[in-house]
């Protein structure tokens, strides 16, 4: 069976990282929303560099949990058969043990050269100017993708997509396209579509079906179903 999984916020919000839109998604008293475009970047580049810096430095203080280690679990048994497809920024899918991994909205822990297109593993600040260790200009941005930029890998990802049969949204509100299409994408494809989500989302009615509940219960308890259904079990070798 081959399996799409996109997984949002929502998925580390049991980790301690704050969502975009639920209650104290805000930070500093600014919207992720507004923050999150080039426009924002280009007029006060000091500040959205403050809030990513912010951001990359909790990640030290925070680990996946059981919703993310129930997925890398799903890749033992599924191999190549999973797809890993996530919006979020944080590196949790990677430290629980995925490693097909498809971050179509970038990452916090690489900085991008704007000067030379270079991309760096990236964990301190950004804030002043550090220079590119590629080519020595001081033109560093989070690679993270913002409103009005293209998302990352989007041919893998719909190539997925059309070939699954399984697609599955944890965590994510589903206002935020392309992502939020995807469900229709794989509905007109005739795969199974299911969504796990705290709450109803934009997007719930479009599921075949749609579970209510915290990522860290309803994941794990997906994912052992699914692999009892299947017989799937880590895959060795
Ligand atoms: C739990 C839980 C628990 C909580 N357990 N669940 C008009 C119409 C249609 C589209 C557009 C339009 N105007 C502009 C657009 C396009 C625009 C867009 O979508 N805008 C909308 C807002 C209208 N999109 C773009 O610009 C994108 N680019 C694009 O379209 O390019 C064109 C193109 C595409 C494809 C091919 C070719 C060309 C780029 C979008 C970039 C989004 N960037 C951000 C910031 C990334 C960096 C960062 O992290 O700061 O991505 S915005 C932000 O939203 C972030 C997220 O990844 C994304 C989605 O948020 P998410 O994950 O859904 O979080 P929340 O907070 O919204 O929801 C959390 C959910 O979790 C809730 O449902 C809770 O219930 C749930 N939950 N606790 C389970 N314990
Ligand atoms: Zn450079």
């Amino acid at each position: 069976m081959r399996v799409v999984v996109l997984t949002g916020a929502g998925v580390s919000a049991e980790s301690g990282l704050a969502t975009f839109r639920d209650a104290g998604g805000l930070w500093e008293g600014h919207d992720p929303m507004v923050v999150a475009t080039p426009e924002s970047f280009a007029a006060d580049p000091d500040l959205v560099q403050r809030f990513y810096d912010a951001r990359r430095a909790e990640l030290a203080r925070v680990e996946p949990n059981a919703a993310h280690r129930a997925l890398a679990r799903l890749e033992d048994a599924l191999g190549d058969d999973l797809l890993l497809v996530t919006q979020n920024v944080d590196d949790l899918h990677e430290r629980a043990g995925s490693r097909r991994v498809v971050h179509m909205h970038g990452r916090l822990r690489v900085a991008w050269c704007t000067a030379c297109d270079g991309r760096h593993d990236w964990t301190g600040t950004l804030l002043d100017l550090p220079p590119c260790p590629g080519c020595g200009a001081e033109r560093l941005r989070p690679d993270v993708v913002w409103f009005g930029e293209i998302p990352y890998e989007m041919e893998r990802i719909e190539d997925a997509l059309w070939d699954c049969d399984l697609f599955v949204s944890i965590g994510t509100s589903g206002v935020v396209y392309p992502a939020a299409a995807f469900v229709q994408y794989a509905l007109s494809r005739g795969v199974t579509t299911l969504e796990l989500n705290l709450d109803v989302s934009d997007a719930s009615t479009d599921f075949h079906v749609s579970r209510r509940g915290p990522a860290s219960e309803l994941v794990p308890a997906w994912v052992e179903g699914l692999m009892a259904a299947t017989g799937a079990g880590p895959v060795s070798g």
